[in-house]
């Protein structure tokens, strides 16, 4: 029989998703929208995308990403269920969609990563949905198809048996309106095999990755491409080369279907630093046209990166493992934690002059917050050193004085993010790394005549917003002189929206309007919006 069919008894239902708007933070390229036509918000959510695809067959669906507009009346009164996704940063605005959902009497479902690291958080939903898809999913469709009503009190279905990704539908990308995210996004693999101390990935997804076909991989993204996509694609995996065997098998049939079709994809990922040490894996993928990969970098302090349980990190030297990679033309955008128990007062410095010297542009510098979940949860419980206050830029109660880390912190934004440094830093990309990528001459690429407009009109803006209105336009010239001299208008557009977010966003962190702490659900400045 087929999964689908198994959800029980064929009533058709209407189901509307609902994507939560994101918490305003550095992650996710709010200043950069601006200068897009029309892009608003990061990527499109793939496990909602999952989901409404794994509805029984003959079910109607809908999908609304609030951060693109707000689900509307009507839509909830269309509705008899609302699927809700989300993690712990959208707490609030998760809430406020089953506000909205009660008002109208229907039935709010929350699945997603926070609802499945901490159910007590979400008394006020209907059903909640722990885990991946699975047995859970199916048991949930079976009892909304046998009555979609609000149930008397709260029904908790947790996956104990989980689907395997081969088994997973292709996402229902059709539904989303891919144009207004900045990239597109793609699942191979979930879970990761290391046990860093602050996540709560190996407890959520497993610590053996489970895989999707080469042939899965593909036909999504011919989904996605048939769906309008192209440009860049972000691979969600919590670490791509988590099982290396599988993913040497991967790469190959990725860059076939590039060179297939012309190369519609950029490509993005998230790895371990160790993926330094894996020349072939970095050559096929520098062949498939990655460009981007997010390490986890977290510290420059050895000591700290023990303490956490990432030596990973340690099997290269950190700067040569930056440098690898961007001898394959990759960019390294690196995440960094300040408030660890190791910190000193010179961990700031060392932390800028990490950045000073392994030139990555782009980092996510945040202050520790502990994850439900994970081990440094249950030690700093053990310890007592877990705070409840919201009004706190974290959860943890430092070993360093709390005002000296967001001090540290701020210092760490204002220095790392000042115009002068962003764009040195992205000057040494332009000379050392984007010449390393592959060269696919302009005829032989699949570039649709409405991205060529899109490229113009982001261009202009770019000229406009900070060529010319900009207050740091100087340092921005500097670059982009050379960029226009060498008639690289894709790298001048690229480094002109992210260097223009870097700046703002170190300006929002020194003065007071962003958290320095982008994992907590502390209630946040921007509204969820009104209909
Ligand atoms: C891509 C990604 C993002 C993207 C896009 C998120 C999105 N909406 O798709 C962006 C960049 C926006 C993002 C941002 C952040 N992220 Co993030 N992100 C991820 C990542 C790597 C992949 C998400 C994904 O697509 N997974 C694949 C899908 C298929 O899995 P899934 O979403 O869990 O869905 C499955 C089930 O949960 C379930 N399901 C999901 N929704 C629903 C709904 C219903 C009704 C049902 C029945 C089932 C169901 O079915 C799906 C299929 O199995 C995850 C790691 C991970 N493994 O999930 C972290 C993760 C979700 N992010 C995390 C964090 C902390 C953040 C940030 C705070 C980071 C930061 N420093 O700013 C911000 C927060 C955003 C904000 N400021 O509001 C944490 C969340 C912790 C938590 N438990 O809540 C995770 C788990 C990683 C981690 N441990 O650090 N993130
Ligand atoms: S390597 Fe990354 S995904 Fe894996 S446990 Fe560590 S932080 Fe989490």
């Amino acid at each position: 029989m087929d999964r689908r069919e198994a959800a029980g008894p064929r009533e058709s239902r209407r189901i509307l998703c609902v994507c939560p708007r994101y918490t305003s933070s550095f992650g996710m390229f709010e200043h950069a929208y601006p200068l897009t036509d029309g892009v608003r918000a990061l990527m499109p959510p793939q496990g909602l995308l999952v989901i409404a695809a794994a509805l029984p067959p003959g079910w109607e669906v809908r999908f609304v990403d609030e951060n693109i507009r707000p689900a509307t009346h009507e839509e909830f009164q269309w509705a008899e269920a609302v699927f809700v996704t989300g993690m712990h940063a959208q707490r609030r605005q998760i809430e406020s969609i089953c506000h909205r959902a009660h008002m109208f009497d229907r039935t709010a479902i929350l699945g997603g990563s926070s609802v499945s690291a901490c159910p007590e958080n979400y008394p006020e939903f209907d059903y909640l949905h722990v885990g991946e898809l699975g047995d859970a999913t199916e048991e949930l469709f079976a009892r909304l198809a046998r009555d979609p009503g609000r149930p008397e009190r709260q029904v908790v279905l947790t996956t104990v048996d989980r689907r395997d990704l081969t088994d997973f539908p292709l996402p229902a990308y059709e539904l989303a309106e891919l144009p207004r995210y900045l990239t597109g996004s793609i699942q191979y693999s979930s879970g990761c095999p290391y046990n860093c101390e602050f996540c709560d990935i190996p407890a959520l997804y497993g610590r053996n990755p489970r895989l999707k076909t080469p042939e899965q991989v593909t036909a999504e993204l011919d989904k996605l491409l048939a769906c309008g996509m192209t440009g860049p694609v972000y691979f969600v995996d919590d670490n791509f080369i988590g099982n290396r065997r599988a993913v040497r098998e991967l790469l190959p049939a990725l860059v076939d279907w590039q060179k297939a079709r012309g190369y519609p994809f950029i490509f993005s990922c998230e790895a371990t630093l160790n993926i330094a040490k894996r020349p072939e894996i970095l050559e096929l993928m520098r062949e498939a046209m990655f460009e981007t990969v997010f390490c986890g970098i977290e510290t420059p302090e050895p000591e700290a990166l023990e303490a956490i349980s990432k030596d990973h990190n340690m099997m290269v030297p950190l700067l040569e493992a930056v440098e690898t990679l961007n001898r394959y033309g990759l960019e390294v955008v690196s995440g960094i934690i300040l408030g660890l128990d190791t910190d000193s007062p010179q961990t700031g410095r060392r932390v800028l002059d990490f950045i000073e010297s392994s030139r990555i542009p782009m980092l996510t510098i945040n202050l520790l917050q502990a994850l439900p979940r994970t081990p440094l949860w249950d030690r700093l419980q053990k310890e007592g050193r877990l705070i409840d206050d919201e009004n706190r830029e974290s959860n943890v109660d430092f070993v360093m004085p709390y005002d000296q880390v967001l001090t540290m912190w701020r210092d760490c934004m204002e220095r790392a993010f000042s115009p002068a440094a962003v764009l040195s830093r992205y000057r040494h990309q332009l000379d050392h790394t984007y010449p390393n990528r592959m060269k696919v001459p302009f005829r032989e690429r699949h570039v649709p005549w409405r991205d060529v407009v899109r490229g113009l009109k982001i261009l202009r803006a770019v000229l406009w917003e900070v060529g010319v209105k900009a207050d740091y336009r100087g340092e921005f010239w500097k670059v982009a002189r050379t960029c226009l001299r060498r008639g690289q208008i894709e790298h001048l557009i690229r480094i002109g929206i992210m260097a223009h977010h870097l700046v703002l966003s170190g300006r929002d962190a020194v003065e007071g309007r962003q958290k320095a702490s982008h994992y907590s659900a502390r209630p946040q400045e921007m509204p969820v919006p009104a209909e």
